[in-house]
């Protein structure tokens, strides 16, 4: 007889976790035990709605039927292979994320961090190769307050302390230059540049949207420059904005897109390097790889994804229920919000630090049955599933009215 399921409750699961999980997060005392679309439940069975959707990871809800049922069918065929042979759905998964994204080439990876190490590789293959920087010598652009993930070499480029004290000695090769800063851009910008890497919005910095007209010209001056756009769309992208990509908002076509997050559906880590083929081209076997990447589980809820966004649907939806955000937050200003940033399903809102801490919002929003999380200091990030309705949206709106109250 298979053990009794031993239901811990959430108290108990908490302080179980205390000894043997490392403490990288500091997690408001929440124990989520199951969830669907826009909600989550705890042990007790209390209900959520989820306004952080995995920092975006979550984009079409918990659990979405499309997407679990890739998963199922999948599950019931084959896993994984690795590259060493090939496999039944990766075709299909880079034909039409190509076609989603308007590029020529795909590169598929696993977790975010993987795709930006990788487009860093890319990019300073590229430049020896193609644009003949002289070897070990290629530098690349990156804004101050950035957040491209975790590894050694990425918080190399980081700006923020708290990421890098403790993980020396760093990578070199990087520059780091105030966003959305083009004169400051062109005098970082010379011959050893192999790239330029920027979010569209900064997410972590507290969904920072840069003035228009600065990704087109970083478009141009890298163009002009010939080093490569690299846009990293880990968290901006796939609806999120109300875009398929949030460089769209500009008309912008970088060389390089970095994915992640969404692209697994909120199931299996999915990520990809996108381009052209003239970037990703450089890369021969043997030179890069990695044990998961490009697996058929991964490819199969990766195709599904791009299915969903193909319709246009999602992007329409965040694009819509954005103005209601928008329409919400602005009446909160003054009652407590001192500014907000919005752009689609995605907020950065800046409390009256008299009011309390980002953090102590979020715990306040929690105890109303919403989950939220704080970036830095006093500003929450509000990024709910795409799939989330106009009534909960207004509901969750009146969560913050009252917390703030
Ligand atoms: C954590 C932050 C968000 C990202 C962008 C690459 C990555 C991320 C623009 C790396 C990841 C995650 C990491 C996660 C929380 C979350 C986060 F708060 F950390 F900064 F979203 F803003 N590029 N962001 O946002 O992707 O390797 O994680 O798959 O580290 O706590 P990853």
């Amino acid at each position: 007889m298979t053990a009794p399921v031993r239901t811990r409750g959430s108290a108990e699961l908490i302080r179980a976790e205390e000894p043997v999980l490392a403490h990288n997060y500091h997690p408001l005392p929440v124990v989520v035990a199951r969830a669907e679309g826009t909600w989550v439940e705890d042990v007790e069975g209390q209900r959520y709605l989820d306004m952080l959707a995995g920092y975006s990871a979550l984009n079409f809800g918990h659990r979405h039927p499309a997407l679990i049922e890739a998963a199922h069918r999948q599950l019931d065929r084959l896993t994984l292979t690795s590259r060493a042979f090939h496999n039944d759905r990766l075709a299909e998964f880079a034909e039409r994320l190509a076609a989603l994204t308007g590029t020529d080439m795909v590169l598929p990876m696993n977790t975010g961090a993987e795709a930006v190490e990788s487009g860093v590789k890319v990019a300073r293959k590229w430049a020896y190769d193609v644009k003949g920087v002289p070897a070990d010598r290629a530098t690349i652009v990156v804004a101050a307050d950035n957040f491209h993930g975790r590894t050694t070499t990425i918080v190399s480029f980081s700006t923020d302390e708290t990421a890098r004290r403790g993980f020396g000695p760093f990578t070199p090769g990087f520059r780091v230059v105030p966003y959305n800063d083009l004169a400051a851009l062109e005098a970082a910008v010379d011959e050893t540049t192999a790239a330029v890497l920027i979010e569209p919005v900064q997410g972590e910095a507290g969904v920072i949207i840069p003035d228009d007209g600065y990704l087109a010209g970083v478009r141009e001056l890298t163009s002009r420059k010939g080093c490569l756009f690299i846009a990293d769309e880990i968290q901006s992208g796939l609806g999120r904005t109300g875009r398929t990509l949030a460089v769209e908002h500009e008309s912008v076509v970088p060389d390089v897109l970095l994915l992640g997050k969404a692209l697994g559906g909120g199931i299996v880590p999915v990520s990809a390097v996108v381009g052209r083929r003239e970037v990703l081209g450089v890369l021969h076997p043997g030179e890069h790889g990695s044990t998961f990447g490009g697996n058929p589980l991964a490819a199969a809820v990766g195709t599904a994804v791009v299915e969903l966004l193909e319709t246009g649907e999602f992007q329409q939806r965040a694009a819509e229920l954005g103005v209601t955000l928008r329409e919400g937050l602005t009446r909160l200003v003054g009652k407590g919000v001192v500014g907000f940033r919005a752009r689609g399903l995605w907020a950065g809102v800046d409390i009256d630090p008299a009011i309390g801490t980002g953090r102590e919002i979020s715990e306040r929003l929690m105890r109303e049955g919403v989950l939220a999380k704080d970036t830095h200091g006093s500003t929450i990030r509000l990024a709910p599933p795409l799939t989330i309705t106009g009534d909960e949206l207004v509901g969750a709106l009146g969560a913050l009215e009252k917390v703030l109250g």
